[in-house]
């Protein structure tokens, strides 16, 4: 499959991991938008939040417990963090493979562009 997350998340293309398990792969984004902008990819292909199915949902909690993880390992989550997802074109979804980012290390903005 032409997935450049599929690719990462199952070694096809070698980048660092922050973490990883059997359903999930964490690294760092290509053009951090924040001191810490991490991505957190599940190994499984699924293109959006619109896509998922009953037996996705419990990775999605996987997903929320690995960003807990992972802002205590990058010290930011005393001061609070970001988790986002792009949803479709319109939600600024750029990689078809869901994913959530992770940033931290600032403050945030409200409302979001
Ligand atoms: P989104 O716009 O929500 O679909 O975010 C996709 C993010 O993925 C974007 O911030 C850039 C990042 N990205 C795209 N290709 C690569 C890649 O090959 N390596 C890494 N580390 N990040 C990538």
């Amino acid at each position: 499959m032409d997935c450049i997350f599929c690719k990462i998340a199952n070694g096809l293309i070698k980048v660092d991991f922050l973490y990883e398990d059997d359903k999930v792969v964490a690294f760092r984004d290509i053009n951090p938008v924040a001191p810490q902008h991490v991505l957190i990819v599940p190994k499984k292909h699924i293109e959006s939040v619109m896509n998922l199915q009953e037996e996705d949902f419990s990775l999605v909690g996987h997903i929320f417990k690995v960003a807990q993880k992972i802002s205590n390992d990058l010290g930011i989550s005393e001061n609070g963090f970001r988790i986002v997802n792009n949803c479709g074109t319109a939600g600024g979804q750029t990689v078809m493979h869901i994913h959530f980012h992770l940033l931290g290390g600032r403050d945030m903005q409200w409302p979001p562009g």
